[in-house]
């Protein structure tokens, strides 16, 4: 053996020394590696989450397809309905969602009368004629001559063929796509009504493609010529203005959008009031049809329909016998009629975002069948909208209601998160400004869909026997699992502070910008909560939102023989009035509150720019309204008297002998306070920031203004506690009776006056404000006219 030399053992510690080292170095590179893929995967699988769908079963039958019209009112050269056309007032007299249609359209001039018929055949969902009647008004010092263009374009699939006669009548188109089959769309002539022998018109057609719905207007208004003559045999020339040819603008010729171009034709009929027209829709796969759907067969028709449909609105409303005015029923059925006619079908895909993304993901193609509030302004889906929308559907049709449910909880995530607003596919997305499109998964908005699903339940354990088991049932049995975890989505998500208690994530961050950073997540937006938002809040509006849902799922779980014990004891605990006494009512306001981080001492003011003299001024910032605060905020109760305070009794969260009712039947009743000649305010008139203005561009929404969806909501529990036993039953129940009324008038006295119904009113005048025609929650009038809670 040889001696250990010095050397060689120093060099082989060293290299234990480095073996260790090197194996360390690559256990610890190896851990690493590992950590970071998984690290990569973990987030890419979280970052997947907000765009993975749920996994339990659809609600809906994949083959469940929906046939839709799109109806769209197009002033001059404007093409879309916009609010600021200042049509005299248009919508639907009659709609029943499903047969037939009348809508009247009141331009300075002339009345335009669009009528539809539907009739079912084939495999495509049948046939359907529009009739299009215009009379000019006796005001109007000539007969007009008007341009009526119609629009046929496939969208994401389909071809359409043109068929031109006369060298410019663009007669009939015939087309095929995968939902429709194929079909046959045919412009008749003008007449000048009834049997009357075609009318003089002249005729211009446009054929061409387009990338997308969202481009339609721009393509027609490009291709406008003004070069034609209306020239009548026995009539004055009148120049007017066509399609012809589509020339895209030099700068868009370059900046090529990459979409497919799907085909798109216009017919363009001019012609001289009284007429009136007819389209029909054929559809190939209805064969034995026994006659055309036009004339006096179309005739006919819509007098069916519209008596069965009167028939129908009286048996389910009953607003005659209970003494309401031929007028005042006329326009409740305007108010149901336009929130069916407005029922949109959408489709495509929407942005969301989660804090695992860095960029907003698209989330799967999904379909929404949805009423929505306001169909020339924002016409797509609002979560909390809906199940007020559906309050009033339901009652005229369930299935209308269930396909919409159904349409809502498909679109869950596997998180068990709905965004809040639905801006599905390229047309919607182009009439959205960009801060509302992406949708955040953190971010909630108030369950009201339970509010429907309570009805739903309430039916069926009331009438077990009725036929409406056997829809109802199945239905509530599918949407069962997506619910659960909808309602452990809120109950996680959404936790507050203290056990049992709740917050509204999503608000404003930017404290300086504004005078009370808003809430949009909470639906009522501007309305007051905690001056400087923090984790430390706790919002009374959600907490009983908790105990409405709760108690739903507990009945719902026990309907369906499902655990409800888990359900049932969260809404016991919730619902516990001395809890909500605990976390919400401050003694000091007497009034149930949020609470947070907070003061009062808050005020928009110019901001202060220091120009050293001698400066000029303009090399200086312009100075904006900031928001100042006086005095530094603290944790305590949020002093906003309003539609908040109120939801412990809106809810019926509280106890029918709640000694809390006696304060809000006061803050209700009081003219100082919440009450108007026109309905209940949302924000005190006492409250320091009742009609302040949240920035220079944002003006006061929440805070004053009267609001249609919570007024039903008081109405509501003004009738439930003042029908059941308890110390404030006769207060309650007088306070129905004056609040209904007030509210109803108002409504139906705006909708005379202007011919709309609105999104807000008024709390000083009454008038109707905001954007219009606005029949979203505003229609819950007829509910109230026909006090069927
Ligand atoms: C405006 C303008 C062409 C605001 O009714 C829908 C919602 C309610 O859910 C919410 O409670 N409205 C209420 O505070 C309207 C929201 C509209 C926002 C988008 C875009 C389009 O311009």
């Amino acid at each position: 053996e040889k001696p250990p030399v010095p050397g060689r053992k120093e060099k082989k510690k060293k290299t234990d020394i480095g073996k260790v080292f090197i194996n360390v170095s690559i256990g610890l590179c190896i851990f690493s590696l590992v950590w970071f893929f998984y690290a990569l995967y973990m987030r890419s699988a979280l970052a997947k989450r907000v765009v993975t769908p749920h996994y339990a079963p659809r609600v809906l039958d994949s083959n469940s397809t929906s046939m839709v019209f799109i109806s769209k009112i197009f002033k001059h050269l404007q093409h879309t309905c916009e609010q600021g056309d200042h049509l005299q007032g248009y919508g639907w007299l009659m709609h029943d969602g499903l047969n037939f249609g009348v809508q009247e359209i009141h331009d300075s001039d002339f009345t335009l009368t669009t009528e539809f018929v539907k009739r079912m055949g084939g495999e495509h969902g049948g046939d359907w004629t529009w009739r299009i009647t215009a009379k000019q008004h006796s005001s109007a010092p000539q007969a007009p001559v008007v341009s009526l263009m119609f629009y046929v374009a496939t969208d994401s699939q389909g071809s359409l063929q043109a068929h031109v006669e006369e060298r410019t009548r663009l007669s009939s188109v015939t087309g095929t796509s995968e939902e429709l089959g194929n079909f046959k769309i045919t412009f008749r002539k003008p007449t000048a009504g009834g049997a009357a022998s075609d009318k003089y018109a002249s005729y211009n057609y446009l054929q061409t493609l387009s990338p997308g719905l969202d481009r339609l207007t721009d393509i027609v208004k490009n291709s406008l010529n003004r070069r034609f003559v209306f020239h009548p045999p026995s009539g004055e020339r009148r120049p007017y203005i066509a399609v012809d040819t589509y020339k895209p603008p030099p700068h868009q010729q370059q900046q090529k959008d990459n979409r497919i171009e799907r085909d798109f034709l216009v017919h363009q009929v001019t012609v001289q009031t009284p007429f009136q027209i007819e389209v029909l829709f054929e559809s190939g796969s209805f064969h034995d049809r026994p006659n055309q759907l036009v004339g006096s067969v179309l005739t006919e028709e819509l007098e069916k329909w519209k008596v069965t449909f009167d028939e129908k609105f009286e048996r389910t409303f009953g607003l005659q016998a209970k003494g309401f005015t031929p007028a005042q029923v006329k326009f409740s059925k305007a108010a149901l009629s336009n929130m069916l006619g407005g029922m949109g079908y959408f489709f495509g895909q929407s942005v969301v975002q989660s804090v695992y993304n860095e960029h907003p993901l698209l989330y799967p193609e999904g379909a929404l069948f949805t009423a929505v509030p306001s169909r020339s302004f924002f016409p797509r889906g609002f979560l909390w909208d809906e199940g007020f929308h559906q309050l009033l559907l339901s009652k005229w049709d369930p299935q209308v209601t269930r396909e919409t449910l159904a349409h809502w909880l498909d679109l869950i995530n596997v998180e068990g998160w709905i965004p809040r607003e639905l801006v599905l596919g390229d047309e919607a997305r182009s009439k959205v400004p960009a801060e509302f499109v992406v949708q955040h998964n953190e971010n909630a908005n108030p369950p009201t869909l339970f509010l429907v699903l309570e009805k739903l339940v309430e039916q069926l354990e009331t009438h077990p026997y009725t036929p409406l088991k056997e829809d109802t049932l199945p239905f509530l049995r599918r949407l069962y699992p997506r619910l659960q975890t909808w309602f452990e989505w809120y109950n996680t998500s959404q936790v507050g502070p203290l056990p049992n208690s709740y917050r509204w994530r999503g608000r404003d961050k930017d404290t300086n910008l504004f005078l009370n950073p808003k809430t949009l997540t909470s639906g009522l937006d501007d309305y007051p909560r905690a001056s400087h938002p923090s984790a430390d809040e706790r919002h009374v509006d959600l907490h009983c939102w908790m105990v409405l849902a709760s108690g739903v799922m507990a009945s719902m779980a026990r309907l369906l023989g499902e655990p409800h014990e888990e359900y049932q004891r969260t809404h016991l605990t919730l619902g516990d009035n001395n809890l909500l006494n605990e976390l919400h009512w401050s003694e000091q306001h007497r009034a149930f509150c949020d609470y947070g981080n907070h003061t009062q001492a808050v005020s928009l003011q110019q901001e202060k720019i220091f120009v050293p003299p001698g400066q000029p001024r303009h090399q200086f910032p312009v100075a904006r309204l900031v928001r100042y605060v006086r005095k530094a905020p603290k944790l305590q109760y949020v002093n906003a008297l309003g539609y908040v305070s109120l939801f412990p009794f809106l809810l019926h969260v509280l106890t029918p002998d709640s000694p809390k009712l006696q304060h809000i039947l006061r803050d209700i009743r009081d003219p100082d306070r919440l009450w108007t000649p026109y309905g209940l305010r949302s924000l005190s008139r006492a409250d320091p920031l009742y009609m302040k203005r949240n920035t220079e561009h944002d003006a006061p929404y929440w805070r004053g203004a009267i609001w249609i969806n919570i007024n039903y909501l008081a109405i509501r529990a003004l009738h439930h506690y003042g029908s059941i036993e308890g110390p404030y039953k006769e207060e309650a129940a007088a306070i129905y009776q004056e609040l209904r009324t007030n509210v109803i008038s108002n409504v139906y006295k705006q909708y005379q006056e202007t011919g709309y119904i609105w999104e807000q009113y008024n709390d000083s005048t009454g008038r109707g404000q905001g954007s219009h025609p606005f029949t979203g929650w505003s229609a819950l009038t007829v509910v109230i006219m026909a006090e069927q809670y």
